[in-house]
């Protein structure tokens, strides 16, 4: 049993994570959250108490990183603000949390010598053309397009820094696009399901022949437990379940499962610098460390996330509103 600190734990899949290690091992968890817009506390309900404690603070606050840090043996950092979109309108928060609080977490690791894994993105790699036949891999060069890919493409950096000049026991990790369960309506897939539960047309942005290499969120976790428990320190590793999808699948796919013609959706303004196709090669880690995806059917990983937003309206329902009312005002 050891004690592990998830940062950004109350999020999407920090909270699958905290969920899975729960499950699946006798660790205790500390999670560090502050708890923004992304953030929720019901995300992490019905766990025990006795090995789930919820901090509600900020990883760019130094003493407070400092006292958690000498309380456990291993940090998993998730936080960060995580949308693109958001990302267009306000990029401050992403510098401060994906920046400099990121590098606040690496002096801590530095000052007591905690094991410390990285969460990344597939992102910091920047996009590839649809017919390429190559996939990103570990020394693919880093060429983020967006103000939230360039500080997680910042964060990795420091971390490689903090690994190399002061020898902080560090892994990361770079994944595709997740979904499952606690994903908040912001993103992609719990939008277009929680449009369609409220009678609203799915909205998919520019032509949506833009791809994504979809993973379930769980798949995710057993990975980045693999890396913690296995991984070489200083090494990257890349996650992914070779689920490419152009986003017109996905939506068509959604309509579908839920009984509704599938061109029952609207084309809307594109996101400006769009990635035009995510796509891992996840050879590495299935080799060198043995992982491998236990969701391997898109449609029956999909089927049972929207049947996990009809059954809990109560999660995603007071952000609802505001979301739509945010994309509205940018015509999407
Ligand atoms: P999310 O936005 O759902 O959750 C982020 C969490 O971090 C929230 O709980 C939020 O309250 C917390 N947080 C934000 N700023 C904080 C701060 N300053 N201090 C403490 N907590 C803070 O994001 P997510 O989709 O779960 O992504 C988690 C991590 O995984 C991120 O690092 C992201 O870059 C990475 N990632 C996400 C995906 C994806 O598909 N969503 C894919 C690859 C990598
Ligand atoms: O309403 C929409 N319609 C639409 O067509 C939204 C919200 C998105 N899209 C498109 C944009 C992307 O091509 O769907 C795709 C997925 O969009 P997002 O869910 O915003 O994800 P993406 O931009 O691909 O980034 C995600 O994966 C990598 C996460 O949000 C990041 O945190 C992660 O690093």
């Amino acid at each position: 049993m050891s004690q592990l600190l998830v940062t950004g734990g109350a999020g999407f899949i920090g909270s699958n994570f905290v969920h899975h290690v729960i499950a699946n091992t006798d660790h205790e968890v500390i999670v560090l959250d502050k708890l923004t817009y992304a953030g929720n506390a019901a995300s992490l309900a019905g766990l025990p108490e006795h090995r789930v404690r919820l901090v509600q603070g900020d990883i760019a606050d130094a003493p407070l990183v400092d006292d958690l840090f000498s309380q456990v043996d291993s940090v998993v950092h998730y936080a960060a603000e995580s949308h693109n979109d958001n990302s267009l309108s306000d990029p401050r928060p992403f510098l401060d949390t994906n920046i400099v609080g990121t590098y606040t977490l690496l002096e801590a690791a530095r000052a007591h010598d905690v094991r410390f894994h990285h969460i990344s993105t597939d992102e910091v790699y920047g996009d590839l053309e649809l017919d390429d036949p190559e996939r990103f891999t570990e020394s693919t060069p880093y060429n983020p397009s967006s103000p939230y890919s360039s500080t997680k493409a910042g964060s990795d950096l420091l971390v490689r820094a903090w690994v190399r000049s002061f020898g902080v026991r560090a892994t990361i990790s770079n994944c595709s696009n997740n979904y499952g369960p606690y994903q908040h309506v912001e993103k992609f897939i719990p939008r277009q399901i929680t449009n369609v539960l409220r009678g609203i047309r799915p909205k998919l942005y520019g032509t949506g022949e833009n791809v994504r290499d979809w993973i379930h969120a769980d798949d995710h976790s057993s990975a980045v437990l693999t890396i913690l428990e296995k991984g070489t320190l200083g090494e990257t590793y890349l996650i992914g379940a070779d689920g490419e999808k152009d986003n017109k699948a996905v939506v068509e796919l959604i309509l579908r499962l839920s009984d509704l013609p599938t061109d029952a959706y609207d084309h809307v303004s594109d996101r400006p610098g769009h990635d035009l196709r995510y796509a891992i090669d996840s050879t590495k880690l299935r080799t060198e460390l043995g992982w491998a995806p236990r969701y391997r059917d898109f449609e029956a990983g999909l089927a049972a996330t929207i049947e996990w937003y009809r059954e809990n309206e109560s999660w995603w329902a007071p952000a609802k509103d505001g979301v739509e009312a945010f994309y509205a005002s940018k015509g999407q």
